[in-house]
């Protein structure tokens, strides 16, 4: 036991609405330099105290130290992004016709309502907040059951400098229950949430009596592709650390890898060399590569599509089964880094998120062919490309249908870029100079100044 946490109730739920709610006026009340410089103290203290929040997070989800602390330094590059760009929301006067001026003014939307995944439960919870918070509107963050500790955690430091209100945390075993009581509430105007495809769409459909605008960022079935070119070597590292990275449990983790036939044999035994190098272990041991899945229904998951693709005929090249450690004070579920080969559009892994360290391999002789392959899917959040030749390049940057898209580069998860998905993927973008449009509402405001030119 590493601590514990409310089970928030629907009442505390709608009380928690209600505070978010009254501290509305107030917050949007202060001149954004006031709020920024109020939530960069704040984010001065997460910075300061990354090492105990690494810890507490690596605890909770499981993941190692190295890439929990990466985690808390990434999520507040977010906050501070979110935090810097809430400064520079302002309108616009417009041309307009003779005798009137055209005036475009900025307000907050109102309280947000945050849920946010276990998978990176500090990050995502850094940026919704501050682009929320620093646009003008106070939240109501409703955390992963599976990691609620995190989320409290950065909140309270949160909390130390901000009006009472501002920030909401509602834990709970009930999130649907508590949801749908918080959508019910006309004055919270605005929905992010992260997770699944099914739990979006299903938010989308909640019946409310005043539309929230909803933002939305789920599953992906992100391909990777190798051209024959790539600088193979590379390639290889960039694919290792997109495919096994928080034991393969993020939205833009590779699910699909295309590799063309005249270098998929060293692909492959680069790659099963790498992943034999993994160490599966407890997040505190500096040797762990990989730690846990999230829970049993994340192995259940990861099982599943392992055995439908052996029994449909997928070779296991690495891997391919569930790790018991030696060591019995060692719990969670673990599976092993798996490496798939034959893998064909039959097998669900084909077509779902497996969200979990498994790699399936296709080859392809054709470029325009992959492509199309590539963008054969319900999902379209991230996809990377691996090559020399500009035109390829190029070309795959334009025709693929992916939100987020990665060349020769991991990480495109970035402060300073625009993230969201196409299609099922989701809605909305988060990040970028796009990020805090969605938690801006504009008024346009004509006026008739009875003069032409001033
Ligand atoms: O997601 P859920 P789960 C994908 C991934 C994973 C699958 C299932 O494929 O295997 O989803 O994961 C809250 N109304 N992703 O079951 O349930 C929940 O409390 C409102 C991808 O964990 O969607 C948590 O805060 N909210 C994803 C959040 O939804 C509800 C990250 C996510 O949990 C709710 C996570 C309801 N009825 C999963 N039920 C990504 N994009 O990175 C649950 N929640």
């Amino acid at each position: 036991m590493i601590g514990s946490a409310a089970d928030g109730t629907v009442d505390e739920a709608r009380a928690a609405g209600e505070s978010a709610v009254a501290a509305f006026d107030g917050w949007r009340g202060l001149a954004a330099e006031e709020r920024s410089a109020r939530l960069r103290r704040g984010l001065d203290t997460i910075r300061e105290r990354s090492e105990p929040l690494a810890r507490l997070l690596s605890l909770e989800n499981g993941k190692p130290f190295r890439e929990a602390h990466g985690e808390i330094l990434r999520g507040a590059a977010m906050l501070e992004w979110g935090i810097e760009e809430g400064r520079r929301v302002y309108g616009r006067v417009t041309p307009s016709s003779s005798g009137t001026r055209g005036v475009v003014l900025t307000s907050p939307v109102g309280p947000a309502l945050v849920i946010t995944p276990w998978n990176f439960p500090a990050s995502m919870l850094m940026r919704k907040m501050g682009l929320s918070l620093s646009a003008g509107s106070p939240v109501i963050a409703k955390p992963a059951e599976q990691t609620p500790l995190i989320a409290v955690a950065i909140a309270k430091i949160l909390n130390e400098f901000l009006p009472a209100g501002v920030v909401n945390v509602v834990t709970t075993s009930q999130p649907g229950a508590v949801v749908d009581e918080l959508m019910k509430n006309p004055r919270i105007r605005k929905v992010t949430f992260t997770g699944s495809t099914e739990v979006g769409l299903r938010l989308l459909r909640t019946p409310t009596s005043i539309l929230k605008r909803v933002s939305l960022e789920l599953g992906g079935h992100t391909p990777a592709i190798v051209f024959p070119d790539a600088d193979v070597e590379a390639a290889i590292d960039s694919i290792m650390t997109a495919k096994f990275a928080n034991a393969g449990q993020s939205c833009i983790s590779i699910n699909r890898l295309f590799v063309h036939s005249d270098v998929r044999d060293e692909v492959v035994a680069g790659l099963r060399e790498r992943i034999g190098r993994l160490q599966i272990g407890h997040g505190f041991d500096e040797e762990t590569s990989i730690g846990p899945l999230i829970d049993a229904n994340g192995l259940e998951k990861v099982e599943r599509h392992v055995a439908d693709a052996r029994e449909r005929g997928a070779e296991v090249l690495a891997g391919g089964s569930r790790w018991h450690p030696d060591d019995a004070t060692l719990r969670g579920e673990f599976f092993e880094p798996t490496l798939l080969a034959g893998v064909d559009e039959s097998m669900i892994i084909s077509k779902e998120e497996t969200f979990g360290p498994v790699l399936p391999v296709f080859e392809f002789t054709d470029d325009d062919d992959v492509i199309a392959q590539a963008n054969n899917t319900t999902y379209g959040l991230s996809a990377y490309v691996f090559g020399a030749d500009f035109d390829v390049l190029w070309g795959a940057m334009e025709r693929l249908e992916f939100g987020v898209i990665g060349v020769n580069e991991v990480m495109p998860n970035r402060p300073e870029l625009p993230f969201g998905g196409f299609k099922n993927s989701g809605q909305g973008r988060e990040g970028g100079n796009e990020g805090i449009e969605d938690y801006v509402e504009t008024k346009a405001v004509a006026i008739r100044t009875g003069r032409g030119r001033i």
